[in-house]
């Protein structure tokens, strides 16, 4: 197969910023009474116009390896794109990280203010679990149930908010400000709850969607756990050698606040290493798949590699 990895994520984001801008308008629908103004602005500023869009090409692309064309899974895309931009907005505030820039552009609390940054987190939050419950996302209910209990674990208690949670203990903010020395295991679990888990549970969706059997769903997970890792390695050997204009945020952060990360624990040369073998595992996960792997293989280092 011939693609262009830049086109196909170029895709995919088009599809999903379609979705989104959908999804966000200002109509109410049945069953809702009215969608207030200035929330349905803080929504569209923190899920509209940015981000590299990689969870919804992740689905949109797991789904293809089943021959599923991207308008079938767009929607499911969507939805964890809603989870995720929630958690950035969250995460920007100031009980968090505190952040006021966030792809290259002020936060929701910066630009509007913080009570107006919650409610549009939940509300991003919700809507992902409406989009995934109709009948777009997939004509089977039992896929669409499946979908929902996939989703909910991978950005709830156990995934995404239990890693924010281990994150914000980890830098000491229930021990009067010295962050834990954890060990390399422990740094390992929160990582792949808070930012792990959500990649995962994206090529599980397209796994879902496809139909896939007990063996490719398992081979695709597995691809999903070790991109987890690697894109989080990529992350905070970002924190270190990246620069704001790249990235689109702050640097520095992980270093200033004495967090422990794979980088902070291993060294940048050892973390390198780790990420190298993270995206061979990824890409011999995909062996079942043969040829038709090759786009995510190729994600895998886009993701390894990437500077923002
Ligand atoms: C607040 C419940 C709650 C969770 C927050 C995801 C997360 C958990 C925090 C984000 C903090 C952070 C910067 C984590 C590093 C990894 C990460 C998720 C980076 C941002 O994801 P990208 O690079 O962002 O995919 P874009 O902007 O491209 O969508």
């Amino acid at each position: 197969m011939t693609f262009s990895l830049k086109d196909r994520l170029d895709a995919s984001a088009a599809a999903t910023e379609a979705r989104l801008a959908l999804a966000l308008a200002d109509a109410a629908l049945p069953g809702e009474r009215l969608r207030p103004e200035r929330l349905m602005a803080a929504m569209r500023h923190g899920a509209l116009g940015g981000g590299k869009r990689l969870r919804p090409f992740l689905v949109i692309e797991s789904a293809a390896l089943f021959g599923i064309p991207a308008d079938q899974a767009v929607t499911a895309a969507t939805a964890i794109e809603c989870i995720h931009c929630y958690s950035l907005v969250h995460d920007d505030l100031p009980a968090m990280d505190d952040d006021d820039l966030r792809r290259g552009r002020p936060t929701v609390h910066r630009a509007f203010d913080e009570a107006t940054a919650i409610l549009a987190g939940d509300g991003l939050l919700t809507l992902a679990f409406d989009l995934l419950a109709g009948e777009d996302a997939h004509p089977d209910p039992a896929v669409r149930i499946a979908l929902v209990r996939a989703l909910a674990r991978a950005s709830g208690i156990g995934g995404m908010v239990g890693g924010q949670m281990l994150d914000l203990a980890a830098e000491g903010r229930f021990s009067g400000g010295t962050p834990l020395a954890l060990a390399e295991d422990a740094i390992r679990d929160l990582q792949a709850m808070k930012t792990g888990a959500l990649l995962a549970v994206s090529v599980e969706a397209g796994a879902l969607l496809g139909g896939a059997t007990a063996d490719e769903r398992a081979a695709l997970l597995a691809y999903g756990r070790a991109l987890g890792a690697a894109f989080q390695i990529a992350d905070d050997i970002l924190d270190v050698e990246g620069t704001a204009e790249e990235v689109g945020k702050k640097v520095g952060k992980d270093a200033a606040a004495g967090k422990a990360t794979l980088v902070s624990r291993l060294g940048l040369p050892a973390a390198r290493t780790l990420l190298d073998r993270l995206v061979a595992d990824a890409s011999a996960a995909l062996a079942p798949f043969g040829a038709r792997g090759a786009v995510l293989a190729e994600a895998a280092l886009f993701v390894a590699n990437r500077r923002n």
